[in-house]
């Protein structure tokens, strides 16, 4: 039987509006991955869209948990972080990695600072320098257009997006990450959305894209990376694990839109979880 895989996923806790770690363990889980958590903060909601959200920084915490888990002799085949309360935390991050990562261990880095061209609330250059130190220690990272322009220093496209730009960005972000680079939001064509992966030790890439959907899907980026690293840790192939997570994604928000949910709640993916179980089961048949 197949060993089960355990990642430790090091994000925030924003208890309403699905992201981040209510997004992360009900993914990884979903996909046959064990989901460890270790959370860098703890919010009353995300930061997009509501006001007056409460935020406790979990600082204090990382590296206890992190010194514990060793001391269980926990070992962990992924290491998967994504929001960080402050730049500060990108030197725990690496602490925490120094302290579990064996060689085995996969590093997975979402840099999430950024979305439509703008920084998220409280968040600014000092993350961004952060995060492309974390990235060069990262197998795969999985930026969106604006956080890999933002890593790469380039400008910010809206779309369409030729070639040209993908491959600039790509090209960029394989100067501080010698592994997998997955950019969500890419809009090659009009009408559609999706992600470009590259790997930079084969030059293998892809692109999957769905239909696009008018305005903003909160925690979309966190669902895709989530699924993307547990399959991509249970051996799929780059292809298949980006078109498995990219349809979750799709078929997430089109159940969203149907409903007319609030976009601030996050996206319907419960229901999208049998249809996803049961690809992620045939992939692994
Ligand atoms: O989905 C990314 C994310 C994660 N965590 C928090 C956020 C966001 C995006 O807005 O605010 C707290």
């Amino acid at each position: 039987m197949e060993e089960i895989k355990r990642i430790a996923a090091i994000h925030d806790l924003s208890g309403f509006g699905k992201c981040s770690l209510t997004v992360a363990l009900p993914i990884i889980s979903a996909s046959g991955v064990e989901c460890a958590c270790l959370p860098t903060a703890l919010l009353s909601t995300h930061t997009g869209g509501f006001y007056d959200y409460t935020l406790k920084d979990l600082s204090d915490e990382m590296l206890p948990i992190a010194r514990h888990w060793k001391r269980e002799g926990l070992e962990f085949d992924g290491i998967y972080s994504g929001y960080l309360a402050s730049a500060r935390q990108e030197a725990m991050l690496e602490e925490i990695i120094d302290i579990l990562a064996t060689e085995k261990t996969k590093i997975i880095v979402d840099p999430v600072m950024a979305d439509n061209g703008k920084y998220y609330s409280n968040l600014g250059d000092e993350m961004c320098r952060a995060f492309r130190r974390i990235c060069r220690r990262a197998h795969i990272i999985t930026p969106n257009v604006t956080e890999a322009a933002l890593l790469t220093g380039l400008p910010f496209r809206m779309g369409q997006h030729d070639k040209e730009y993908i491959d600039a960005l790509s090209n960029g972000l394989s100067e501080l990450c010698s592994g997998i680079i997955a950019i969500t939001g890419v809009c090659p064509e009009r009408g559609s959305v999706g992600v470009y992966a590259f790997n930079t030790q084969t030059g293998e890439e892809c692109l999957s894209l769905r239909a696009e959907r008018e305005g903003v899907f909160h925690g979309t980026g966190d669902i895709f990376a989530s699924a993307f690293s547990s399959l991509m840790l249970r051996g799929a192939g780059l292809k298949e694990a980006l078109e498995t997570a990219v349809s979750l994604v799709s078929s997430s928000i089109e159940r969203t839109a149907e409903r007319s949910t609030p976009r601030r709640n996050g996206v319907d993916f419960e229901s999208a979880l049998p249809e996803y179980i049961k690809k992620v089961s045939d992939l692994f048949k």
